[in-house]
């Protein structure tokens, strides 16, 4: 059974999980615009994946006979400077998204909430592997730099990466 506390604090995690989808929905809006199409899939996709995160903390808070309640989510920036600052942003978000894990996790911890501690498990090694993939393509945004046309081969390259895997 959750407490009220704790339901809040899923419930929030939940809608932060909802404004990542909509932040990754609308970055790939900004890319496809820009023209960097496998980014824009990328991102689009990637923002399927947040909803599914959503989807998981609300699914737990129902299943612990609590409710899930879907509230305000903020509007995410519409404007970029360039695909670095996109990802740059992105990365940013994530290592925020992380922080609010380890606090949710070290609450239950606290209040010996043993079950969702557990459930939050998935959470961790999920944002270790977000964060890791964000700071690659950060990484090797810095390498590109800011030209049109090295980025637009990047674009294609990365078509490559995403095929493959
Ligand atoms: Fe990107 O991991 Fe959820 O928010």
């Amino acid at each position: 059974m959750l407490t009220k506390e704790m339901t809040t604090k899923l419930n929030d995690q939940l809608n932060l999980e909802f404004y990542s989808s909509n932040l990754y929905l609308q970055m790939s809006a900004w890319c496809d615009d820009q023209n960097f199409s496998t980014f824009a899939r990328f991102l689009r996709d990637h923002a399927k994946e947040e909803l599914a995160h959503m989807q998981r903390l609300f699914d737990y808070v129902q299943d612990c006979g609590a409710l899930a309640i879907v509230g305000k989510i903020d509007a995410p920036d519409t404007k970029f400077k360039s695909l670095n600052d996109v990802f740059k942003k992105a990365y940013a978000h994530e290592i925020k998204i992380s922080q609010a894990i380890n606090a949710l996790v070290d609450y239950a911890l606290t209040k010996k909430d043993y079950a969702t501690f557990q459930f939050l498990q998935w959470y961790i090694a999920e944002q270790h592997e977000e964060e890791k993939l964000f700071k690659t393509i950060v990484d090797k945004l810095e390498l590109v730099g800011e030209n049109k046309r090295d980025l637009f081969f990047m674009d294609k390259d990365f078509n490559q990466v995403l095929s493959e895997s």
